[in-house]
């Protein structure tokens, strides 16, 4: 299961989704992983947008991902969800979800996070922002360097995010990163 984390993570911009322009991205490029965040939306736009990604996912074998909402990714049934420091518990969400889920959790540029994480049960770990994001400018910056090491340390996958486009990738790809996460390298989105 983990091998499917590689390549291209795609994830949806923060606002209504607009179904178009992710099936214009799926046409051009080969997306591994698609991951839902909308963090502000109500219950019964989450279900809908995800339902319809869910369907896109299918058709194109890419996995499904849902940010935070362990509830929505069961519920949809989604192939994982992803969580952050703010979200449920590796342990809850596998309890929840079941052997076969996919979770991954975003571990900034700590390293004793992603340890902790591959020893909960996690299938992924990001790090990140690996370079300046104008999606999320506030995000701290975590140095290549760090990949390299965490690459060392972990027998899980890599994911890198945050101002990772056509041009860089390449360097997250050779630090050690099995996946690049990109929102507005393929959306052009402000959030
Ligand atoms: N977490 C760290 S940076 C980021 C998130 C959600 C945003 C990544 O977006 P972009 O546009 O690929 O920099
Ligand atoms: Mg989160």
């Amino acid at each position: 299961m983990n091998n499917k984390i590689s390549g291209i993570y795609a994830i949806t911009p923060n606002q209504k989704l607009e179904l178009n322009s992710i099936d214009q991205v799926f046409n051009q490029y080969k997306i591994s992983i698609l991951q839902y965040r909308h963090k502000n939306a109500n219950e019964d736009i989450k279900i809908d947008e995800a339902n319809k990604l869910r369907q896109l996912c299918l058709r194109h074998n890419t996995l499904f991902i849902i940010n935070d909402d362990v509830n929505l990714a069961q519920k949809i049934s989604a192939d994982g969800v992803h969580l952050g420091k703010n979200d449920s518990s590796v342990e809850q969400a596998r309890k929840q979800l079941g052997n076969q889920a996919i979770i991954g959790v975003s571990c900034y540029d700590d390293i004793d996070l992603a340890k902790q994480a591959q020893k909960q049960g996690a299938n992924y770990v990001a790090f990140g922002s690996l370079f300046p994001s104008t999606t999320k400018p506030n995000a701290p910056l975590c140095p290549l360097d760090l990949i390299i090491k965490a690459k060392q340390k972990l027998n899980i996958p890599i994911v890198g995010i945050g101002g990772i486009d056509f041009n860089n990738q390449h360097q997250a790809f050779d630090a050690g990163c099995d996946a690049v996460a990109m929102i507005s390298a393929l959306f052009q989105s402000t959030d």
